[in-house]
């Protein structure tokens, strides 16, 4: 099989150009649509390079906690060192900026057990070093699941007072971490609470857990302790999990309260809702409200949440209110999906692009032009330039992206994820 692409940069150069024409007959400048997609930047997410497992050196045995990776292809990151250099690998394929999105469970405490509430900067100092000679930023995100003290199924919710403060105590931890990360990179690390917190079934109280998981939070983003604008604390709400199918306590309507009224950012993950709910159509109703949203590209099927992103109409459609609402410098947007039955390369490159292109999909919209024919009352005509839109030379445009940002255009980064495989994934044993 050959997927390396036979056409020349002169040719990509043409088919850009006759494309860029295209478009602009529709009031749209491909050129800046170009330079502003790979302008934004994707956080990725470490855990898709060793299926959430994390390099903690632990001494109890522990559960999941409603997420779990399916599948055991060869070749899974095994501590810090590899898996910045899948993600470099990866990353070196991708067009356009892009972030490494840091789990708490990631830290290097040199082999012995420092469990989370104790976790400090200097256990990421790896991370940090990588980020600067890199040049990529860092976001953060708490660990409250794949502990003992999660088994329960229960952490800032939980009702056992102990047990929450030392989720409280790792969420502040957390915190301190993404502060030292942002001020080190000179720039902001967001940094994402998600908790597992639920019940497979009826529970007779909906409300204690919520109101203890309010309480926790105030705690953990108490103004008090001094933490500074560097670490940009978002939360993330979710509909159900594996074993938590009947209750969610940090369910989205609690956590866009929460973030409203404590000023946190609310983070929408697009597997997280039910398979008929729109999320593009959460846009516009948050934006009122919130100053800046976090965006989880992922893709639920069935009783998962957390399939590779591909770029299909669900990603398309929230990058295109994104954009119609001229709020692309108010969301943040990181991947999160764990597919371990495939090279998880390709996972990275596969979500990472297919994110790319919705992003780059949304500023080719002719969003004056649409929303002048809807003002006009010219229904039909807008919903056919809707339609349009659809089969325009988008790849043509999309191939420049690549090309202009130095890396493999169309599906030509297969080779190097092959050759990767074979060099680096298969020496893992
Ligand atoms: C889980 C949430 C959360 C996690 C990561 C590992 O359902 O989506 O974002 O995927 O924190
Ligand atoms: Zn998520």
């Amino acid at each position: 099989m050959q997927f390396q692409t036979t056409r020349t940069d002169a040719q990509i150069e043409a088919a850009f150009q006759e494309a860029a024409e295209q478009y602009a007959a529709f009031g749209v400048n491909a050129h800046e649509a170009v330079d502003k997609a790979a302008d934004v930047p994707i956080s990725l997410h470490c855990w898709q390079a060793d299926d959430v497992a994390g390099f903690e050196t632990k001494d109890e045995a522990v559960e999941g906690g409603g997420i779990m990776a399916t599948g055991n292809y060869p070749g899974r990151a095994r501590n810090g060192d590899e898996l910045r250099a899948d993600l470099k690998q990866a990353i070196d394929l991708l067009p356009g900026r892009h972030r490494a999105n840091v789990h708490a469970s990631y830290g290097d405490t040199g082999g012995k057990v420092v469990d989370r509430d104790r976790l400090e900067p200097e256990h990421f100092a790896g991370w940090i070093s990588w980020a600067k000679e890199n040049g990529i930023g860092l976001d953060f995100n708490p660990t409250y699941f794949a502990h003992p003290k999660a088994n329960d199924g229960f952490t800032l919710a939980h009702p056992d007072v102990e047990i929450r403060e030392f989720w409280v105590r790792h969420g502040v931890a957390s915190r301190r971490i993404a502060e030292a990360m942002g001020i080190a990179l000179e720039d902001v690390c967001v940094n994402n609470h998600w908790i597992p917190d639920g019940a497979k079934d009826h529970p007779a109280d909906r409300y204690g857990p919520r109101e203890r998981l309010v309480e926790s939070l105030d705690a953990v983003l108490d103004p008090a302790l001094g933490i500074g604008p560097a670490c940009v604390d978002a939360v993330e709400g979710k509909l159900f999990g594996l074993g938590v199918e009947d209750y969610t306590a940090g369910s989205n309507d609690f956590y866009a309260n929460y973030a409203l009224s404590r000023g946190a950012v609310l983070c929408l993950d697009m597997g997280h809702f039910h398979p008929t709910e729109s999320i593009a159509d959460k846009i516009s109703s948050h934006l009122p409200f919130h100053d800046r949203l976090l965006i989880h590209t992922s893709r639920p099927i069935r009783w998962d949440s957390d399939h590779v992103v591909l770029f299909g109409d669900d990603v398309r459609n929230v990058f295109l209110e994104i954009v119609r609402c001229d709020a692309l410098d108010r969301v943040y947007v990181a991947l999160d999906f764990f597919d371990a039955s495939i090279n998880r390369i390709g996972a990275y490159v596969i979500g990472a692009r297919a994110t790319r292109k919705a992003i780059l999909y949304a500023l080719l919209d002719p969003t004056r032009q649409l929303k002048e024919l809807e003002r006009e009352g010219k229904l039909a005509q807008k919903l056919a330039l809707m339609e349009d839109m659809k089969t325009m030379p988008f790849s043509a445009v999309w191939d420049m992206t690549c090309l202009k940002t130095g890396v493999p255009p169309g599906a030509a980064w297969i080779p190097e994820m092959e050759a990767h495989e074979k060099d680096v994934l298969s020496t893992r044993t």
